[in-house]
């Protein structure tokens, strides 16, 4: 795991390797990028007719949330020498795809969720034929929105992110996992290898492609591009972690959502297959390892590393 130079502190009676990010202030760098990212997801939907579909679309995709997935677009374009111009609508596109695929994730015949973000789900507002297709021509509309807004970006570089996002949302990602998950639903007997598959895809894909795909965009080279799905896998699968810990540990007002649901659904997560403790270690150690992706960056990679921290010590 992560040794090199980076110093180490006590959490229980493991020494974990930290970066120096202590002078860097992530609060004023996340707040700065979500506004930039609400802004432009603002100006992406006006309401045009039919009404009731654009309003709720935008019900959902203005709804708050961290806006994680943009950010990371955003920062590592940046850290590859690109714009905030050359990110931004694939950002917006990645907002879009992680927004629709939580209105389809609380529906009632997926995982029957009233609440979302601190407000009622999509369904709960506007019917379960509205919210579907919402969550439908948010994913049109992504794909959309990124081949006609995207500016000087290589064609051949936007095609491979067009490409990625593609396969990301499909049965090789999102689909994929989705599917997993509902199968093992109330199964005994679910592996850690499992688990893995399913988390994985279902929300790792998308984390990776956020990642990926600001690289993509600035035109990285293949090493970079290798380098930054290392980090972004170990911060998607420690991400995972962290969100079944949550689930346990928090409650509705924190989290925005209903708390507690794993054990409602009898799923399986990580905490009920390694306990709490070391379900922590192994987020820990996973963020760890994403940080030593980082170091050939040197401080440019700063906020990524983080954000990277910042996924092991959310509330929400
Ligand atoms: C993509 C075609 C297509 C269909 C969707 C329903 C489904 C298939 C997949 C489920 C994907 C899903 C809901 C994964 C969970 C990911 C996750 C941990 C969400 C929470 O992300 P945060 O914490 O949420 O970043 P905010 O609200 O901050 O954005």
């Amino acid at each position: 795991m992560v040794e090199g130079n980076l110093p180490m502190v006590m959490t229980g009676k493991n020494p974990v390797a930290q970066p120096e990010t202590s002078n860097f202030d992530l609060a004023s760098y996340l707040n700065e990028k979500k506004h930039l990212v609400d802004e432009a997801l603002d100006s992406s939907l006006p309401i045009i007719r039919p009404e009731t579909i654009y309003e709720a679309m935008r019900y959902s995709l203005l709804a708050g949330g961290k806006r994680l997935r943009p950010i990371l677009c955003l920062s590592t374009c940046d850290l590859m020498g690109g714009t905030l111009e050359m990110a931004m609508p694939t950002a917006c596109a990645l907002e879009m795809i992680h927004t629709m695929s939580l209105i389809h994730d609380d529906l009632p015949a997926m995982d029957n969720d009233d609440y979302r973000r601190g407000k009622l789900t999509n369904h709960k507002v506007y019917g379960e034929d509205i919210a579907i297709l919402a969550g439908d021509a948010l994913l049109s509309y992504a794909f959309e929105y990124v081949a006609t807004q995207t500016r000087n970006v290589a064609l051949e570089n936007l095609v491979d992110v067009i490409a990625r996002l593609g396969r990301t949302v499909g049965a090789s990602g999102l689909v994929g996992g989705q599917v997993l998950d509902l199968e093992s639903e109330g199964k005994e007997g679910i592996t850690v290898d499992t688990l893995k598959f399913i988390h994985i895809h279902k929300t790792g894909a998308l984390l990776e492609t956020s990642v990926v795909s600001g690289a993509i965009l600035a035109g990285a080279t293949l090493e970079d591009i290798q380098r930054l799905s290392r980090y972004a896998q170990n911060i998607g699968l420690a991400f995972q972690i962290v969100d079944d810990i949550l689930d346990i540990t928090s409650t509705q007002e924190e989290l925005g959502k209903t708390a507690g649901k794993d054990l409602r659904d009898k799923k399986a997560t990580y905490p009920s297959l390694w306990g709490l403790e070391e379900s922590k270690k192994q987020a820990q150690q996973l963020v760890n390892e994403a940080i030593t992706q980082l170091i050939p960056y040197g401080d440019k990679a700063t906020p990524l590393k983080a954000i990277a921290n910042f996924i092991v010590t959310r509330k929400n």
